[in-house]
């Protein structure tokens, strides 16, 4: 890392002083190859707009090594990962999953999808991360809930969740699921006797009573009987309604 900031101090300095064309170009080469982008945030910084997939390069270790994400650069502010989504769309994805399949991701990225708890894991690492979840409804209404603080834990601590410092108007249903472990049925991590992703049909960081959220759930369509496995947050619709559509997404707090 050291070397990089050498690099790139020394550019700024050719780049001002030096008429020269040579060391302009041998500059700029070694600039481009250490401003890659890591994630949303920095194509947003670099001129990008609206919305869709973007390669960025968000490993430490492996610097040529890419991922596509979906970034949002339109909606409050821009800058934003998108790593979970439901809709009423054509082609439904099915979130009753594996424990490998939410560490790996699943779904297709410009429909419905699960980024996946290692890249989460990657890229809510190395700052201080903020959270926006925006919630659709049946009838069109649209709430929405932001977290100043957002982070998901390592793998050997089964992806824990922080969130913290909530706003919004959908009701702040999430700060109970701070500080649990990630689970799905086939890995139960939660503090509930039984089984809560079994249980609720999705992938999550359920905590003692399960479900204020359950966004992975089953895709009702609006209200259901089996209490809590729908697509819910609690604090604005209840357990017994499914929305329409969610989204998750974070960027940097700085
Ligand atoms: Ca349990």
């Amino acid at each position: 890392m050291d070397e990089i900031h050498d690099t790139m101090k020394q550019c700024g300095r050719v780049e001002k002083s030096s008429s020269s064309s040579s060391s302009s170009t041998t500059c700029l080469e070694s600039t481009a190859d250490t401003k890659r982008p890591k994630n949303c945030f920095d194509l947003l910084e670099n001129g990008d707009s609206g919305r869709g997939m973007r390669q960025v390069y968000p490993f430490f270790q492996r610097q040529h090594e890419s991922v596509w994400l979906y970034c949002d650069q339109a909606t409050d502010g821009g800058g934003w990962t998108v790593f979970q989504r439901r809709g009423n769309l054509t082609t439904r994805e099915d979130f009753r999953r594996t424990w490998l399949e939410y560490q790996l991701g699943f779904g297709n990225i410009t429909g419905e999808f699960w980024l996946g708890l290692n890249l989460l894991n990657t890229l809510t690492s190395s700052a201080l991360q903020q959270l926006r979840v925006d919630l659709h409804d049946w009838d069109g209404e649209h709430r929405w809930a932001k977290y100043e603080v957002f982070k998901v834990g390592p793998a050997h601590d089964n992806y824990r969740l922080l969130v913290d410092r909530y706003r919004g108007n959908a009701g702040d249903a999430l700060s109970v699921h701070s500080h649990q472990q990630f689970s799905t049925y086939d890995s139960d991590n939660d503090p509930f006797s039984g089984n809560c992703a079994a249980r609720y049909k999705g992938g999550w960081w359920y905590y003692l009573g399960c479900y204020h959220t359950n966004p992975n759930g089953y895709q009702h369509e609006g209200h259901h009987d089996t209490r809590g496995d729908g697509i819910t947050w609690s604090q604005w619709k209840g357990p017994y309604h499914s929305l329409r559509g969610t989204t998750f997404m974070f960027k940097p707090s700085f």
